[in-house]
């Protein structure tokens, strides 16, 4: 079986419905098909500042809403990336194979650290690629389900991949990027020129999948749509009804043209009242899941011990494999 391995930062508290429909949704389908390795990255989580009691149980909360999404400890390995800490450790090595103008280029980095003021971002959140370049080698993964947003990292993580086993000689997988195209972006309600993201988005863009499902569906309905009235997907002059399609579409499992010739004849408010359902379809069983998973915090802690446990295995033959190549002196 091919192997993917990806992960999702644990500082938001609730996923957004752009983590799930961009990542999470897919994560649940290659459980069936593939080696999958995902984890609760909460070492990215401190390149921002976070209050420690807090980082703790919102990573709790991002394993229990992962279980809720439909991972099954079964089929896949779950775990919280401080568990296991060759991830720190192959960070190191490619920290120092990275050229500092490589890793100036990554437009995540220029996004987030522009938002904190450039003198304030941590070196932390600079170098955060580069972890996540370590994150996918240590478990020479073939793909990386993620949204567009990650693409230039895996980028980045083909590029150092190959950078080492030209140097050292092959000893990582070359992964490639696992993106839909319809789920890639999901877009902010509010602002459809922008992704829908925890640090951008205006709370009105942003569905947080644990808000009550009644602030969902009021969201939905208040979505920035366009002056027309006519519901047909074209991203580029429609980017707000073309969002709501997508996330409608990927909802239902129904076609976007479906939909089309569904609402043909019909305003906007149709569409948006049949959304603000399946939205609410959505969430509140998910709500109660995850709930559900929290309540047991023994057996959740018991399914990550035991994810920790697998990936540890993975990840500490990869890293002494790389240590040997590098030249490091082995310890007696
Ligand atoms: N809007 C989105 N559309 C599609 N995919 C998305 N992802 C995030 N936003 C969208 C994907 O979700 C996965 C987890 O990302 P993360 O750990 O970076 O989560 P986050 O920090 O909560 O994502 P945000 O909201 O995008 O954070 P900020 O605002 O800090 O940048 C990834 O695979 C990502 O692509």
């Amino acid at each position: 079986r091919p192997r993917v391995l990806s992960g999702i930062q644990p500082t938001a508290g609730s996923f957004h419905l752009g983590n799930y429909l961009g990542a999470v949704r897919q994560w649940v389908a290659l459980q069936e098909t593939h080696d999958a390795f995902y984890m609760v990255v909460d070492l990215h989580a401190i390149t921002l500042p976070q209050d420690p009691a807090e980082l703790r149980s919102n990573t709790r909360l991002a394993a229990a809403q992962l279980l809720a999404a439909g991972l099954d400890p079964e089929r896949c390995t779950l775990f919280v990336q401080s568990h296991v800490p060759e991830h720190a450790q192959l960070a190191w090595i490619m920290n120092c194979l990275t050229g500092f103008g490589e890793a100036s280029r990554m437009t995540q980095f220029k996004d987030k650290s522009a938002r904190q003021g450039t003198e304030r971002a941590s070196v932390g959140l600079f170098t955060y690629p580069i972890l996540q370049v370590a994150d996918i080698l240590l478990y020479r993964a073939n793909e990386v389900p993620v949204g567009e947003d990650q693409r230039q990292h895996i980028e980045l993580t083909r590029d150092l991949a190959e950078r080492f086993n030209g140097r050292f000689g092959q000893t990582f997988t070359v992964p490639a990027p696992y993106i839909l195209k319809e789920t890639a972006k999901i877009y902010d309600l509010q602002d459809p020129s922008i992704k829908m993201s925890k640090s951008a988005s205006t709370p009105k863009g942003l569905i947080n999948l644990l808000d009550e499902p009644r602030a969902t569906a009021k969201k939905v309905k208040s979505a920035v749509t366009d002056t027309e009235t006519v519901i047909r997907y074209d991203t580029e002059h429609k980017p707000g009804i073309s969002n709501l399609l997508t996330i409608y579409s990927t909802l239902t499992g129904t076609g976007i043209t479906e939909l089309e010739q569904k609402y043909a004849g019909k305003g906007y408010g149709a569409l948006k009242t049949d959304l603000a359902e399946v939205m609410v379809d959505f969430v509140t069983p998910f709500r109660e899941r995850t709930q559900q998973y929290l309540d047991d915090p023994e057996t959740l802690d018991s399914i990550l011990a035991k994810g920790a446990e697998k990936a540890r295995a993975v990840a500490a033959e990869t890293l002494s494999q790389a240590y040997d190549r590098v030249g490091f002196l082995p310890a007696k």
